[in-house]
Order: structure tokens, then C-alpha cells, then sequence
């Protein structure tokens, strides 16, 4: 029998093709898709995340695991869609605008797809009203991403826009030149300076 915990080994040493075998046993042998989901690939990110937070591993370790990640969740995302299992919450992303910088919220994507949150990317140079709209359409956290300290003055105008257009969504910010301080004095809901902080915020947040 396919083990749950064979997968989330498989996953952290990136072995994307293993992942995707492993997910097809544990399907075949009728083990519940939300169990693999979170018993498998989400445990397997989640020790990824830890990792990368106390800097025993690096982006290209993230990114390798995020790649085997993707090759469970094809397999297992039409049956998740076709059971209705519902993701943990929804996040929109973007760099904001006038920064083209992507490396790092790219990376905090992947994240918040490892932990099961349904991830609507938004590219980069993102105006505010995307932003807005993003939390119209039901987002629960939008995350503002900048590495530039002319860019990051943008986080003010967005968070600014959410808060006239009455956005319910919490507003998570991040990006190299982003501190607490900063993120205090514009009012977002949280920050954090890596990824795997960025998805422990989120969820705090959405429980909150
Ligand atoms: Co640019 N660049 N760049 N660059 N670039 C920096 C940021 C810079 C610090 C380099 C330097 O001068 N030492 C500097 C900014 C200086 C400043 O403003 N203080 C700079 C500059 C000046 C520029 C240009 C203006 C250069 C020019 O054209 N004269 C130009 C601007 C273009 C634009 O955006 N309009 C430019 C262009 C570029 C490239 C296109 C060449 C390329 C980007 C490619 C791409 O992203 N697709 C690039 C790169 C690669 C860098 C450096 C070298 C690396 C950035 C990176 O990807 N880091 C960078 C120097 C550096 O940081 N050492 C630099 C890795 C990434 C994983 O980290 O993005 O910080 P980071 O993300 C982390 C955390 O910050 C956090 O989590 C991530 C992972 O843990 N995080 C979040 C990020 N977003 C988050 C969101 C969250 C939460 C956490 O919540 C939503």
C-alpha cells in the first residue's frame, strides 16, 4: 500500500515523478483524495516551509519541492474539484505596480498552494484596482509583494483603495525592503519576511 508518509518524503526530496506515482497508488487503492491532500503533499510542504524558516535548506530546495508538489496536485486537483473538498481559503498575489520583481512571491504562492489555499496570481506591475477587484471576487487575503523601495510606497495605495471600496479581505505584505515598522504605519494586517511566515499569518489570520 501507498504510504502517506512516503509521499511527503517524496516531496521533499523534490522526486516529482515518485510523487506523482505514489498519489496514483494511494487513489487507486481508494485512500480519501483530502487525506493525501494533507496527510501527503501539504505535510510534506509544510516540513519544507519549516526548513527553509530556520535556513537549513534554500529557494532552490523550496522550488524543487514546490515542482513535485504541482505534479501531486495534477493528479489529485479534478478529483479534489469533482468531491467539492473545499481549499482552506483563497489568496490573490501580485508584485505591485512599477515592480517587475517575482522570484519571491512566486515563491509565496507555491507556499500557499502547498498548505491548500486556492492561489489566483496576479502577476507583476499590479495596479490597485486589481487588487481590489481580486477581493470583490472573493479572495480572503490579498498579498502585496514589492522589492523595490520606490515600489513599495504602492502597498500604501493599494491598502488605501481595499479600505474605501470596503474590502473584507485581510492584506498581507512582504518583500525585501518591507519591515513591521512599515507595514505598522500603512495599516496592513500582517507582514512577513519569508514565505513560509507569509502562509502561518495567513492562516492565523483567517481564523482569526
Ligand atoms: Co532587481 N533590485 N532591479 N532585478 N533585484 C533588487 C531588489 C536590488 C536590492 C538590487 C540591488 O541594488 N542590490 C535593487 C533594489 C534597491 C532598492 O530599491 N532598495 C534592485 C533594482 C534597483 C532593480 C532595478 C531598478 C535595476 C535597474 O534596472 N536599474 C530593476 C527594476 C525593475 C522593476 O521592477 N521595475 C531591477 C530588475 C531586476 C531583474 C529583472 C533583473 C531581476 C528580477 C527578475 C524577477 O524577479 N523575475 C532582479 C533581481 C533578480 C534582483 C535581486 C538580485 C534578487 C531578488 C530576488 O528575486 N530575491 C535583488 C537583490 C537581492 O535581493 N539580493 C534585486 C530572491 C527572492 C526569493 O527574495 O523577493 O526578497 P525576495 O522574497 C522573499 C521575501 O522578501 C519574502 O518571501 C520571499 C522568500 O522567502 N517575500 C514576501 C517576498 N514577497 C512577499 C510577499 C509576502 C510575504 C513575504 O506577502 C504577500
Amino acid at each position: 500500500m501507498a504510504s502517506l508518509n512516503a509521499i511527503s518524503e517524496a516531496l521533499q526530496k523534490g522526486k516529482a515523478d515518485e510523487v506523482k506515482t505514489l498519489v496514483t497508488a494511494a487513489l487507486d487503492e481508494k485512500v480519501d483524495a483530502k487525506k493525501v491532500l494533507e496527510e501527503g503533499l501539504i505535510a510534506g510542504m509544510d516540513i519544507i516551509g519549516g526548513r527553509f524558516k530556520r535556513n537549513e535548506i534554500y529557494i532552490p530546495e523550496v522550488l524543487i519541492a514546490a515542482r513535485a508538489m504541482h505534479a501531486g496536485m495534477s493528479v489529485l486537483e479534478p478529483i479534489l474539484v469533482e468531491s467539492g473538498v473545499k481549499m482552506i481559503g483563497k489568496i490573490a498575489i501580485g508584485t505591485v505596480k512599477g515592480d517587475l520583481h517575482d522570484i519571491g512571491k512566486n515563491l509565496v504562492a507555491m507556499m500557499y498552494k502547498g498548505a491548500g489555499f486556492s492561489v489566483v496570481d496576479l502577476g507583476v506591475d499590479v495596479a490597485a484596482e486589481k487588487f481590489v477587484q481580486a477581493s470583490d471576487d472573493g479572495a480572503d487575503i490579498v498579498g502585496l509583494s514589492a522589492l523595490l523601495t520606490t515600489t513599495m510606497v504602492q502597498m500604501k495605495n493599494v491598502l488605501e483603495s481595499l479600505k474605501e471600496k470596503g474590502s473584507k479581505a485581510k492584506a498581507i505584505i512582504g518583500g525585501a525592503p518591507v519591515t513591521q515598522n512599515y507595514c505598522d504605519e500603512v495599516g496592513a494586517d500582517g507582514y512577513a519576511a519569508d514565505a513560509a511566515t507569509a502562509v502561518e499569518i495567513g492562516k492565523a489570520l483567517i481564523k482569526a
